[in-house]
Formats: structure tokens, sequence, C-alpha cells
């Protein structure tokens, strides 16, 4: 008997995965979580029967919510992620050596520690292992609060705009990140996807746009995400994503991506018409 999972993505589409193996199911104060083994794309994490991570295509998505902004910056030092608590995000940080610190603030431990147990390639970074990472279980927003012009970067790795993170998706948020960022901070939050979320995008960057000098979007593709089209806010204090990027400098990179290189950046920020049709 084949067990599948299907996440629906409007009422009447949804992506199938087939599982093998469920490892963890569990609630937390926050949400439900589940962590499973499918056939095709390694182990996956659901959050509120949410596809959040599999192993085997997360490195789009982590590699393209850190590394356009960390190679926009012309030298970050103090990155700050809210939500993530998967650790993909913070692993790629790590990557880069002009990071001194990384805090990770994620609302719900019960993700951390299972990700440190059932996730370890993702995790490797928040398992207490490396003194430039700081892991604080907190509600992100309490957390920027209490820490005002502080961070170069600060990446928003959050779940969909229902539960625990409907707040990170207002204005009000964007006004504290804003405060908690460096004069020449750059923000960068996970979009939803420009094909199924139409509406939340308007907002969110109707939202941003009323605090930050410069946002733009852009795009890249996360197979097991609704519609595969996934896309980034980028919004910066001082530096644009395009003008301001160091084209040589992100080409020398001394580490490994599997998703981004110094051309795609570029291509990145390419929108299709009606996704830039419904942002502007
Ligand atoms: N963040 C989740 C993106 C939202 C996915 N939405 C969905 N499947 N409906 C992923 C966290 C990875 N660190």
């Amino acid at each position: 008997m084949d067990n599948w999972y299907t996440e629906k993505h409007s009422d009447g589409v949804g992506i199938t995965l087939k599982v093998t193996k469920t490892l963890f199911s569990g609630k937390s104060a926050f949400q439900k979580l589940d962590i499973v083994e499918t056939e095709d794309f390694g182990r996956m994490m659901l959050l509120d029967d949410l596809v959040m991570v599999t192993e085997r295509d997360e490195f789009v998505y982590h590699d393209m919510i850190v590394h356009p902004a960390l190679f926009t910056h012309p030298n970050p030092k103090k990155v700050l992620v809210i939500g993530g608590g998967d650790g993909g995000t913070i692993r790629e940080i790590m990557k880069h050596a002009s990071v001194e610190e990384a805090v990770l603030c994620e609302i719900d431990g019960l993700v951390i520690e299972k990700s440190i147990e059932l996730l370890p390639t993702m995790a490797c970074e928040i398992n207490g292992s490396n003194p430039r990472v700081k892991l604080h279980v907190d509600d992100g927003i309490a957390y920027i609060r209490e820490h005002k012009n502080s961070f170069d970067v600060i990446l928003v790795d959050s779940t969909d705009p229902i539960g625990p993170a409907v707040g990170l998706f207002e204005e009000d948020f964007y006004r504290t990140v804003f405060a908690a960022l460096k004069e020449d901070g750059i923000m960068v939050a996970q979009s939803e996807s420009p094909f199924y979320h139409a509406e939340i995008q308007k907002s969110m960057y109707q939202n941003l746009r009323s605090v930050f000098p410069i946002v733009e979007m852009y795009q890249a593709f996360v197979p097991t995400y609704p519609s595969g089209l996934w896309s980034f806010a980028f919004a910066s204090k001082k530096y644009h994503p395009l003008e301001a990027f160091d084209k040589k400098r992100a080409a020398a990179r001394p580490f490994e991506t599997k998703y981004y290189n110094e051309d795609l950046h570029g291509g990145a920020f390419a929108l299709p018409t009606f996704a830039r049709k419904n942002i502007n």
C-alpha cells in the first residue's frame, strides 16, 4: 500500500510526493510539525501540512535567500535570520568569511530540535558546533524591537502568512526591521509565488515600499513549492541589488554554490510581465 502526501495549492491543484516513512509527527505550541522520508526528494519537513523543505531541492531556496544580499552588501558582518529553524539559511550564511556573527531567531524550538536530529545536512551549523552562530528561541518581532541599528543583513525565512508568520508580512514589522538594520542594511524576505499569491505579494510589496527606498523582487525555481515559481523581496536602505553588485567578487567566491552564480544574480531580478505588473 502506497502512502502519498499532497499539499493542495488551490482547490483543484496540488503537489504529491510518495512517502516511505514518517520520522517525526508532533505538535508544538505554535504549529504541527512532520518530518518524513520521501521516495524521490529525500527527507521533507512540513509545517501545518505545508512543504517547508526537502533535502533534494532546498539548495535552491537557501542559496537564493542568502547569496544575492550577501554579495550585494560590500562587507556583511552581522546577519539575523528570522524563522529558518531548519538551519539551511544559516548554513549558506556561514560560507561568507566576512560574517562575524549570525543570529537565528526562530519562534519554535521544536523545529530547531527536530532539524538537528533529522535534517543534519541543513542543521549542520546550528547544532552548537559553530561559535559564529547564536540561537534564540523567540518571537522575531519582539527580538528585533530590542535590537536597533544592529544588523547588516536581515533574512526573513518564514512560512506562508498564516499562523505564526502573519505579522511578518505587515508594514509595522518592516518598520521594525528598518530600525534594526544599520544605515546601509539590507533585508530579504521570502515572498511567496507570483503565480498563486498575487494578492499577498501586492500588499507585501506595497508595505515594503512605504518603508524602504529600494525594493525589488527576484525569483527562483523551487520544484516542491506551489507552482515552482518562487520569489524573494530585496529591500534595501542604500545598495541596489544590480547597481551595487560586485560581479567579480561573486565570481571569485571561495565556496561552492549549487544554484546561485554571478550571472544568475542579475537574471533572477528580471521578472515575468504578470509578476512585475502585479507589484508595480
Ligand atoms: N520557507 C517556506 C516557504 C513557504 C512554502 N510554502 C508552501 N509550501 N505553501 C521555507 C523554510 C526553509 N528554510
